[in-house]
């Protein structure tokens, strides 16, 4: 069964290009409620932890870099089969790919920097959501 809830964030290209509030408003206008948020910043540290499972790939140690570059929004989005449909309504990884008015396709410049996360399962959503939030922060 598919659960409710997705972890995103707003990558820092998008919020050094003043895209966090537009992005925000076009999550919620998808039908995804914010049920906890935050504005703050990654450290490479941490960003090396999220993203341990690319550590083998070519662009990891870019990607680490990029995503400790500055300050992220960090969200969890509850929707019907939250995962699934969060990853539709961004679009695909690469910007390139992405269909027409999909986040990614509406404010990413890169495959790296591609404007948004969204988590690919419900495991890692609830991984990747406990990763920044306590459970009080979370409505
Ligand atoms: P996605 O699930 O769509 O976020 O994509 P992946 O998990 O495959 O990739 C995670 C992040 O790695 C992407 F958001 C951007 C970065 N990436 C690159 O920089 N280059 C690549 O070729 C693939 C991914």
């Amino acid at each position: 069964m598919s659960g409710n809830i997705t972890f995103t964030m707003i990558k820092p290209k998008a919020v050094a290009d003043g895209n966090m509030g537009n992005i925000i408003a076009k999550i919620i206008e998808g039908g995804f409620s914010v049920k906890a948020l935050k504005f703050t910043r990654l450290t490479k540290n941490d960003a090396r932890k999220f993203y341990a499972v690319h550590k083998e790939r070519p662009f990891y140690n870019d990607l680490v870099s990029f995503m400790s570059s500055g300050p992220i929004i960090a969200a969890v989005l509850e929707k019907e089969n939250a995962v699934e449909a969060y990853r539709e309504y961004i679009g695909s990884t690469n910007p390139a790919d992405a269909a027409e008015g999909t986040i990614r396709k509406l404010y990413a410049t890169s495959i790296e920097a591609n404007a948004v996360h969204g988590s690919d399962s419900d495991e890692n959503a609830r991984i990747e959501a406990n990763f920044f939030f306590s459970q009080r922060e979370m409505f």
